[in-house]
């Protein structure tokens, strides 16, 4: 019973998010460095290229990339066993289509596993987490070009070669199932590098395409990674949603389900190597008409994935007296609010139980090993006179969670590699660009407009973590 021997807890982070330092050592500019800050309900805009004057929260982030070992000495005093970060992919191709890699680039990556592994700490990598190239988007559309899809390849294997004795476990693309919202700017810009137009069907068809080819490059960056090194355990990554029926109408229990299918099918892809009927279906029928070529088909069934790596922040609620089953396009334009469910200061809904049913209907469903590699609380943080931070609410949300997830493990027999809860170390939102919403167990000096000392301070959740850690999840007072 419990948390099995070698579980991997640890923490979450992206590049872009916290290493700033965003044109140092000739790394090129990517498509979270044209993103200004936005907050709660005002999205971040997306400039063509970087503009004087603007504010760009990524630029410098909270400045890993001179801190980071302060912090990883810190994450091993929380006893973490693995981290979870991304590899800057304009840190290694400047602009995406360069003929070799920037060597100051892999460098930095280098000096930051040894670091990890000189506390034992298993370093956990995504490849694309929300950073691909501007330039790839200004020159070629992003992932609506076929040709992308070899750009991504040759700079997952140039990866995969340069760290196969320092990384085992890796993800491809971070959350690629987000840009089933196919309305929403930002999410379509951090997953394909796709410029969205005025026409939502056109939106919608452009998002199958350049979700297609993401799937294919993963398959084949999966394929060539387990020949550059068979121990590797190359994942998925997405943001697993389950998806509630309003009631019991037999409408609602209808979109439910097909909510369902018009989120989850890329692990589909990614798990089964060939597309479910239902999407197979409805691209057919709406004439997306997407280029999938027979080849494809066949690398799909190759580069099958060997773990889910998920995150998991809420669950989605949805009623068909908004949108009417076979009307559903975007499942988000048919959410309305859970009554049973608080919400965050954000507005997202908090529900632990969602977790355990999540971690179930990707075991029924996948019949692999999860990881849950995000899962947090985004909240303001208040510091203390005395430098305290009392942040007994994130404990209380985590805990809850830990709890659900227990009880996956020991009831339902869920088989599970790892925990790492989001945003370990404060960092700059994804969503929003600020920083006042914070997932940390250490608290980082700076403020929404960039003001601040970016000393790290530890939270009351960081002894709670550490005591969680050191129990193997036993002990989760
Ligand atoms: P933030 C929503 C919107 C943007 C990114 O999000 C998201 C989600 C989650 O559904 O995904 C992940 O920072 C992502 C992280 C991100 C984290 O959620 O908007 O993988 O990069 O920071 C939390 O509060």
């Amino acid at each position: 019973m419990g948390f099995k021997d070698g579980f991997l807890w640890g923490g979450a982070v992206a590049a872009h998010q916290l290493e700033g330092g965003w044109d140092r050592d000739g790394k090129g500019v990517s498509v979270a460095d044209v993103m200004t800050a936005g907050a709660n309900g005002v999205p971040r805009e997306i400039t063509k290229g970087v503009i004087a004057g603007k504010n760009y929260p990524n630029h410098e982030a909270i400045d890993f990339y001179d801190h980071y070992k302060e912090d990883i000495k810190l994450f091993a005093e929380m006893g973490f066993k693995c981290f979870r970060t991304s590899i800057g992919w304009t840190r290694i191709f400047p602009n995406g289509d360069e003929a070799e890699p920037n060597e100051a680039g892999l460098k930095f990556y280098d000096d930051l596993f040894d670091e990890c592994h000189k506390y034992g700490i298993e370093p956990v990598v995504t490849l694309a987490h929300f950073e691909m190239p501007y330039h790839l988007v200004e020159a070629y559309g992003g992932f609506g070009n076929r040709k992308v899809i070899d750009f991504f390849l040759k700079f997952a294997v140039t990866c995969f070669k340069r760290y196969k004795d320092k990384v085992k476990y890796w993800m491809t693309f971070n959350e690629i199932d987000n840009q089933s919202s196919f309305n929403n700017d930002f999410l379509m810009c951090t997953n394909s590098g796709i410029l969205l137009g005025d026409d939502p069907k056109e939106n919608e068809a452009k998002m199958y395409q350049a979700a297609h080819y993401e799937v294919v490059a993963s398959a084949l960056a999966v394929k060539e990674g387990h020949k550059i090194n068979p121990d590797f355990k190359i994942g998925t990554m997405i943001n697993f949603t389950p998806i509630y029926p309003a009631s019991s109408d037999p409408e609602d229990i209808l979109l439910a389900q097909r909510a369902d299918q018009r989120r989850n099918w890329f692990s589909d892809v990614q798990v089964w190597g060939e597309y479910p009927r239902n999407v197979e279906s409805y691209i057919e029928r709406e004439g997306f008409r997407p280029d999938i070529t027979a080849e494809d088909r066949v690398v799909l069934k190759e580069g099958t994935v060997d773990y889910i790596g998920f995150s998991y922040y809420h669950t989605m609620t949805v009623s068909a007296k908004k949108v009417a089953p076979d009307d559903l396009t975007d499942p988000r334009l048919a959410e309305v609010k859970n009554p049973f469910v608080k919400v965050s200061e954000w507005d997202w809904p908090i529900d632990p139980v969602g977790l355990r049913y999540a971690m179930n209907l990707m075991t029924d469903r996948y019949h692999l090993p999860l990881f849950i590699v995000e899962n947090g609380l985004g909240a303001v943080d208040k510091v203390e006179s005395d430098g305290s931070i009392h942040d007994d609410y994130r404990i209380a949300y985590l805990r809850a969670h830990l709890q659900e997830v227990k009880k996956a493990v020991d009831l339902d027999g869920v088989d599970l590699m790892g925990y790492t809860p989001w945003g370990c170390i404060d960092l700059v939102s994804a969503g929003t660009g600020q920083m006042s919403k914070r997932y940390g167990f250490i608290y980082v000096d700076k403020d929404d407009e960039g003001n601040g000392t970016l000393k790290r301070s530890k939270k009351d959740s960081f002894y709670w973590y550490q005591k969680v850690i050191k129990s193997n999840g036993e002990d989760l007072d």
